[in-house]
């Protein structure tokens, strides 16, 4: 048996680690085979609640599970970890600004970032979720210098999944006949979800779906106001499809990628597709196994051009808002 994967994970007690916390230490994330060490970071106040979860962990008596280490500490919760799933961040307030959400949270991811350059193990690969994502990773890596670029990711898997769950109710095939779906931007309301490679049942997707105007209109709208519609619903932030989000994307980028296909992630940008060198912007990528490249030479439309070019837009205004925040 190989080495147990520390995997640390930040604001373990909150609903998406919830979801999460139990299929890793399952051996759903990285395989049946491969033991498992918990790292979870909480803020001082909320440790006797991520007790218990640990107490419900421990009670499903999980064969792979080696260690499960609980810390107010930073320093401790990364202590060579492979992964550190960074979720934890201060809930949007009722009627709070973008921007200050972005102020109140940049300072995590400071400290995290330092703190995960000084202890993790070299082959560290981060997964910020905790928003505004994009932003936060660009903090954490930022004051993490020496943590190569390509070890970086935000998540905007779970934008790919609706974009893929949309195409799926309106064509009436299974999600896994619909490939190569394009988060672009920024893991918010103006990201772009591109159609124009995508394919259902093997076919152009815009071809399958027949309907030009759906596709611009209440598809695109559907994919950025996601989030929003589910909090109306349910009354909480969506939690079980974020954290199936997050493992999907880890085992994305354990294996080689099916040839021919993709998946979306917010990475560091080589200036691919004109989005400016060192942004955390989502681009199509694709695992090689041993690493990942953004997938090259796609053809954009008009509308791709415009939707991609206002979310680099805002990704340029939060760099700016967190300039002091870069190291
Ligand atoms: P919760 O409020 O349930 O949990 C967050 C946890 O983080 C809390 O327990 C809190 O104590 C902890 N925390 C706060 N500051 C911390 C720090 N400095 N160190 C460690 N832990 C800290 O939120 P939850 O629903 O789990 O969502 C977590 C984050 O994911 C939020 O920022 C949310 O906006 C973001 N999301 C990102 C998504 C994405 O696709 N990238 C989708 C889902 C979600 O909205």
């Amino acid at each position: 048996m190989s080495d147990p994967v520390r995997v640390a994970v930040t604001g373990a007690a909150g609903q998406i680690a919830y979801s999460l916390l139990f299929p890793i230490a399952s051996g759903q994330v990285f395989g049946p085979g491969r033991r498992v060490i918990l790292q979870l970071l909480e803020i001082t106040p909320v440790m006797s609640a991520l007790e218990g979860t640990v107490m419900e962990l421990h009670d499903c008596a999980f064969p792979l599970v080696d260690d499960i280490i609980t810390t107010d500490k930073p320093e401790v919760a990364f202590r060579d970890v492979n992964w550190a799933l960074l979720v934890g961040s201060k809930p949007r307030t009722k009627g709070q600004e973008r921007k200050d959400l972005i102020r109140d949270n940049g300072p995590i991811f400071v400290g995290q970032g330092k703190a995960l350059a000084s202890v993790a193990a070299p082959d560290l690969r981060v997964l910020v979720v905790g928003n505004p994502c994009n932003t936060n990773c660009l903090i954490a890596r930022a004051n993490a210098q020496k943590v190569p670029s390509d070890r970086w990711f935000a998540m905007t898997r779970l934008d790919h999944n609706r974009a893929i769950a949309q195409l799926s109710q309106k064509t009436g095939v299974p999600a896994r006949e619909i490939r190569n779906v394009i988060i672009w931007g920024n893991h918010s309301s103006t990201l772009y979800a591109d159609v124009s490679h995508a394919t259902v049942g093997g076919k152009p997707a815009r071809e399958v779906v027949g309907d030009d105007a759906w596709i611009a209109g209440e598809f695109l709208k559907t994919v950025r106001q996601r989030g929003a519609q589910i909090i109306e619903a349910r009354g909480k932030s969506s939690a079980a499809s974020a954290a199936v989000a997050a493992m999907d994307h880890v085992r994305s980028f354990l294996e080689p990628a099916p040839k021919r296909q993709w998946t979306s992630a917010a990475v560091v940008s080589d200036g691919s597709y004109d989005i400016p060198e060192g942004l955390i912007a989502s681009f199509p990528v694709r695992s090689t196994g041993k690493g990942w490249e953004i997938v090259q030479g796609l053809e954009l439309d008009d509308a791709a051009r415009a939707g991609i070019k206002s979310s680099i837009d805002e990704l340029l205004e939060e760099r700016e808002t967190v300039s002091d925040l870069l190291g």
